[in-house]
């Protein structure tokens, strides 16, 4: 691949500061140089800056830094829309999961420009489902899903209606086990795919991947991936403000990024909720480079035929 890692070091979408070192902990944990190892060619821009909104008007009083995260918004989405658009594959290396409300969004223009349906996979321990009006914490990464799968509410974060929203039935939330009671019911309304982390323990990984990634094929779809460093139980990757016990696994995490790979169907990647303030030694930020490389090709083994 030719892959593009965009840094986006946004802290104002989660409710603790330090996500803004994540870029440069992926950079120090050697992601470009084991993406490279495996034959990809890595081109940094560097980290983009916020576009200035705080002229939009603050949509209630329980949102928090609305005008820094919509800044951060256009210019993830406007160079999302672009690169989606070219023959690379982006990294964006958060920063909080609130810039997923630029990738996401912009991804799914370009992939409407392409003329293909894009498909997100979302591994968190959270849904990221609320609005604006049923956030009760006010930390805007919490909502990332639902203004991509265009609820209404969001405008002011773009400054007008989004135009090219992810079908819900085109989303799977892997390895969820923390939803809040209205975001709850905003997710049974829309018919996202919901797989929590106890199907996982009842019918393990590939069963649940594998009918999705043949829907994505079946589409012939664009596949964005989500990672958000929550999704991995805290004893692995503590470096993360909002750890939920019992989260996947070192083998469930890799298995979904071999998966990921031997599909084929990737075409775009979050980074986001590092924390290297929190992190022991640098091993979740190690984790995430490892799980990367994974998804870009890394195996022990060639398998003698894709099974999925
Ligand atoms: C919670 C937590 N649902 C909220 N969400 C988080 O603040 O909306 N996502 N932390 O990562
Ligand atoms: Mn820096
Ligand atoms: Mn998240
Ligand atoms: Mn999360």
């Amino acid at each position: 691949h030719d892959v593009v890692f965009v840094g986006a070091p946004i802290e104002e979408g989660a409710g603790r500061r330090g996500c803004v070192m994540g870029p440069d902990a992926y950079r120090t944990a050697g992601l470009a140089e084991n993406l490279q190892a495996l034959g990809h060619r890595v081109t940094d821009i560097g980290n983009l800056q916020p576009e200035d909104a705080h002229t939009e008007k603050v949509p209630n009083g329980t949102v928090k830094n609305f005008h820094t995260v919509a800044g951060w918004t256009r210019s993830l989405y406007k160079t999302a829309s672009e690169l989606g658009q070219k023959a690379v594959f982006p990294v964006y290396l958060g920063g909080d999961h609130a810039l997923a409300l630029g990738t996401v969004a912009g991804q799914s223009l370009a992939a409407n420009r392409l003329g293909k349906p894009l498909f997100v996979l979302w591994l968190d321990a959270h849904s990221d489902f609320n609005t604006f009006d049923t956030t009760e914490s006010g930390n805007l990464h919490g909502t990332p899903l639902a203004f991509a799968c265009g609820l209404k509410g969001f405008d002011g974060l773009l400054g007008h209606p989004l135009s090219h929203p992810v079908a819900p039935r085109n989303v799977e939330i892997l390895g969820v086990r923390s939803i809040d009671p209205k975001e709850r019911e905003l997710l049974v309304d829309c018919g996202a795919g919901v797989r929590d982390m106890r199907m996982i323990d009842e019918m393990g990984i590939p069963a649940l991947l594998a009918p999705f990634l043949e829907r994505v094929r079946a589409a012939n779809g664009l596949l964005h991936v989500s990672l958000d460093v929550d999704f991995l139980d805290p004893g692995i990757a503590p470096a993360v403000g909002t750890t939920v016990p019992g989260g996947a696994t070192f083998r469930e995490a890799h298995l979904v990024m071999e998966m990921l790979h031997d599909s084929g169907l990737v075409t775009s990647l979050d980074l986001v909720e590092l924390n290297p303030f929190l992190d022991d030694r640098g091993m979740t930020a190690r984790l995430m480079v490892d799980l990367t490389a994974s998804l870009f090709g890394r195996r022990v083994f060639d398998r003698p035929t894709r099974s999925f």
